[in-house]
Formats: structure tokens, C-alpha cells, sequence
């Protein structure tokens, strides 16, 4: 089912740094680059950032829904209503992505 109710789950630890794409050294000079999730959409459904960002999602939709690279090289935990995942971009390129729980919602992360 696509609506069903949401998991009483409400705060997903911050799972930032598990990713291929985040830096477990010190380099946060980078830009905040937010993409909100609401109403089953990614917005902007292309957020274009540079090396050294940090990508947030912030989830305001009342499902949980997942940021999942289409080539594997980023995944996140579920992000329950009202939470948010974070992303160090690390690497220059085009990462389409999707959600793994609805797979009609698509992005795209573009790193400079
Ligand atoms: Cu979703």
C-alpha cells in the first residue's frame, strides 16, 4: 500500500556518514543544500550542489521514504515523518535517485 499510516518510529537516529558519498574526515566548508519531501515529491526534484556540501532531505511528508542512489553509490535508512538524512557530496557526477519505498518518486543530486 502507498497511504498507508505512518510507522510510529518518529526519530531515525541521524544516519549521515554510512554512505560512499560522505567524508568521515573534517570538511564541512561546503553549502547547506536542502531538498524537501512532501506530498510523495522530491523538491527541487534536481538540487545541484558542490563538492563539499551537505545535502539535506527533510521529510514533511507524513510517510517515510528513503534516498536510494539508482547506481548503488548512496542508500539511507527509512526517514521517518518529521526527520531528515544528510549527505556530504564527496564526488563530482550526475546520482539519479529513488525512493525505495515508493519507486515512482525520483531526484536527481547533481555534484559540481
Ligand atoms: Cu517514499
Amino acid at each position: 500500500m502507498l497511504f498507508r499510516r505512518p510507522s510510529p518510529v518518529r526519530f531515525f537516529p541521524l544516519a549521515a556518514a554510512c554512505t560512499l558519498l560522505s567524508m568521515p574526515l573534517a570538511s564541512s566548508a561546503g553549502a547547506s543544500q536542502e531538498v524537501v519531501i512532501d506530498a510523495m515529491r522530491f523538491a527541487p526534484q534536481t538540487i545541484e550542489a558542490r563538492v563539499g556540501d551537505e545535502i539535506v532531505w527533510n521529510n514533511r511528508d507524513f510517510f517515510p521514504h528513503t534516498i536510494v542512489a539508482d547506481h548503488g553509490e548512496f542508500a539511507s535508512e527509512p526517514i521517518a515523518p518529521g526527520g531528515a538524512w544528510r549527505l556530504h557530496a564527496e564526488h563530482r557526477g550526475v546520482f539519479p535517485y529513488t525512493c525505495g519505498l515508493h519507486p515512482t518518486m525520483h531526484g536527481v543530486l547533481v555534484v559540481n
